[in-house]
């Protein structure tokens, strides 16, 4: 049993700008209107044997992703997730076990040589597992610093060959109301959806994450397999991924589709442009009481600046 009490580091409510806040107005004003579902749903417990990957952990860490802070306690990271199928608190952990992540498909489409679907595991033992260090910053100005476990999203352009008239990556997280009571909730525009650009989606930094901390990853963090982004504010960083679709047109996002005007595409971290609600020059940084300056690009400028060159008139920032 988890005790609640509030962590130094944890942000009081009155000071709290999430993404949701929003969002609990208009849940609020349906709830009033009798609207509220899946509040009743049954508790569906799925009986998970051992993760058939298990045999891949921890992979080799590669030395070249380096942290200027301490990596994030486990628990912590564990226990203060944004998984909005899963409800809008940041405890998530009992709720998200109710999702299957095996047998469990990814769909690979659009303008491809040829579209295919592929089992996760097989994916994951075709591809080359290796653990980095990166912070992580969330748009709502937390962040943490923690070892993920992945592949280049690069190796998956690759297996998927794109035709030249691809120009994005559309990345889906499943759609099951039935397990994850968030998405019946009809307000939100689900299933979950992010895209990259393809030079994006190339880049070295652009991690298929399947691990954390040296062991697969949580159903909380985004199991089987998630986005991660580090340049990018967090919600770009998709979880539980089944669908992946190479297109001409700029896909847009579920969070573009709630507030376009407060979540963009571009999404790219950077301490001079402030939400709409809040000021993103700092970030409160989890377990621990410090505030630091955050920093552009979240401190990855050096892989990631040039893929914006000449798209200054682009809305780069959140
Ligand atoms: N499918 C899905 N992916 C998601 C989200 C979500 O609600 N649903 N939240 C995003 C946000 S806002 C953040 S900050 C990160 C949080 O990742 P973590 O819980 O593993 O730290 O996941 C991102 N990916
Ligand atoms: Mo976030």
């Amino acid at each position: 049993m988890l005790i609640k009490t509030r962590a130094g580091w944890e942000i009081p409510e009155s000071q709290a700008t999430p993404e949701a806040t929003f969002m609990d107005r208009r849940r609020f004003i349906a709830a009033g209107a009798g609207l509220i579902a899946g509040a009743a749903l049954p508790e569906m417990a799925f009986a998970q044997g051992a993760d058939p990957t298990l045999d891949l952990y921890p992979a080799k860490r590669n030395e070249a992703y380096k942290l200027d802070r301490p990596v994030t306690e486990e628990e912590l990271a564990a226990n203060y997730n944004n998984f909005y199928e899963f409800g809008t608190s940041k405890d998530v952990v009992a709720s998200a076990k109710r999702l299957g992540t095996r047998p469990w498909t990814v769909t690979i489409d659009g303008l491809v040589e040829k579209p295919f679907e592929i089992g996760v595991d097989e994916l994951i033992r075709k591809m080359p597992l290796e653990e980095r260090l990166y912070r992580f910053r969330c748009v709502e100005a937390w962040s943490m610093a923690v070892p993920w476990t992945g592949f280049p999203l690069k190796k998956l352009v690759e297996l998927a060959k794109p035709l030249s008239g691809a120009k994005y990556v559309q990345m889906q997280t499943f759609m099951n109301p039935r397990v994850a009571p968030g998405q019946s909730q009809r307000w939100y525009p689900w299933p979950y959806t992010e895209g990259l650009t393809i030079a994006e989606a190339s880049n070295e930094l652009a991690l298929m994450v399947t691990g954390i901390y040296g062991k697969p990853v949580p159903n909380q963090h985004g199991a089987p397999m998630r986005l991660i982004v580090p340049w990018k504010y967090g919600f770009k960083s998709v979880k539980s991924i089944n669908k992946i679709s190479f297109v001409a047109e700029r896909p847009k996002t579920f969070w573009e589709g709630l507030q376009a005007s407060e979540y963009g595409f571009w999404a790219n971290v950077n301490p001079e442009v402030s939400h709409p609600r809040w000021s993103q020059a700092s970030e409160q940084v989890l377990g621990s009481r410090e505030r630091r300056p955050t920093l552009l690009f979240n401190g990855y400028g050096e892989q990631v600046a040039d893929l914006y060159k000449g798209l200054e008139k682009e809305r780069l920032w959140a």
